[in-house]
């Protein structure tokens, strides 16, 4: 008869034979880690984004290549993203393009009132551009994909429901989504999303003027709950590696991260959609926040007052070597391959 402490300690051997086979295995598997930086918390779309290109690329390289997330600006912060991949303090870093004015003369164009309803629409349209032009504003960095957010609304403490409303009201945004508050009458402060809430807390700003995915990401339907319907630009993002890790990494996996250059960007842009649904429901669920549309005659002024900005970007573009009035077409003309069907 088999005594018990033998069984027990066949199971020790076993169970630590199985241990030591997955920690060599892993560490064998993942003969490449890289580091990805991202600054706005875990549960907002650029984050989530990132923990999916991870899932993905592990699989896709059988554990060839281990991914490390750093959300939350715990590795590089809004600000220092740009500059933090360049030095190889990160591999990887997610760019929103508003945060940095001038820096991308070719991408910013997504950040102008273009009429595009959807972040599906809009993320496949940049990543086209993007592709085509292969702008020198990306040539120290490899450039994994793009994306964009939703389209821009306004979420405000106190409820505006023309644009008088908005006199003077100091609201945040960032880029050249910071000019269209502008030019509406209100008073914009610019800044990147992670400095938004103690703004909000504050009382630095009385509101924010970007996608209602953050209503329920950065929990802002409980300080503002009234959010009007503009449906206007949307914010362009970049996600980029180090140049030197890139070219160091074998072919195979090269294909794998490029083969999921757009598919990231449709991916990213259908969760955003769906997302933007799921957090008016559960802000009106949590905080019973009240839904304005600007009446029709506000938003032709919003239109009429937002043009302007289309040929500042021109004359911009124009001193960076861009055609712009090719480029808009371009964009307009991709507008209408990917919107979706009225
Ligand atoms: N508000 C824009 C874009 C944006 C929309 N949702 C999120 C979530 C996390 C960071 C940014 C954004 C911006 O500030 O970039």
């Amino acid at each position: 008869m088999i005594r018990i402490g033998r069984i027990t300690s066949l199971f020790t051997v076993l169970m630590m034979s199985a241990v030591m086979f997955c920690s060599v295995s892993s560490l064998y598997a993942a003969e490449i880690s890289l580091s990805y930086a991202n600054f706005p918390p875990a549960k907002t779309f650029p984050c989530v984004q990132m923990e999916r290109w991870k899932v993905e690329v592990e699989k896709r390289t059988s554990g060839k290549v281990q991914v490390q997330t750093y959300p939350g600006s715990t590795l590089l912060g809004a600000k220092t993203t740009l500059r933090g991949v360049m030095q190889g303090q990160a591999d990887i870093g997610c760019v929103s393009i508003a945060y940095h004015p001038g820096a991308f003369p070719l991408s910013s164009v997504f950040e102008l009132p273009l009429g595009y309803t959807t972040s599906t629409s809009a993320s496949l349209a940049l990543w086209d551009l993007f592709q085509k032009h292969q702008p020198k504003e990306f040539k120290k960095f490899k450039v994994l994909t793009m994306f964009t957010s939703a389209p821009s609304n306004l979420m405000t403490k106190t409820p505006i429901r023309t644009l008088k409303d908005l006199n003077g009201l100091e609201l945040r945004a960032s880029g050249i989504l910071s000019k269209i508050l502008s030019s509406i009458g209100a008073t914009p402060v610019s800044m990147p999303m992670s400095a938004t809430p103690e703004a909000l807390q504050k009382g630095v700003v009385k509101g924010l003027f970007s996608s209602f995915d953050v209503l329920k990401d950065m929990n802002f339907a409980e300080i503002c709950r009234y959010e009007t319907v503009t449906n206007t630009a949307v914010y362009p993002f970049a996600i980029i590696m180090n140049l030197s890790t890139w070219e160091g990494l074998p072919d195979d996996v090269k294909k794998v991260m490029n083969d999921l250059g757009r598919e990231q960007a449709e991916w990213t842009g259908k969760y955003m959609d769906q997302h933007v649904n799921d957090s008016l429901a559960w802000s009106k669920e949590k905080y019973g926040i009240e839904l304005i549309t600007m009446p029709d005659a506000d938003m032709n002024i919003i239109k009429e007052k937002t043009l302007p900005l289309i040929e500042d970007w021109k004359t911009k573009a124009a001193s960076a070597d861009i055609d712009g009035d090719a480029v808009l077409a371009e964009v307009e003309g991709s507008r209408a391959l990917y919107e979706p069907a009225k």
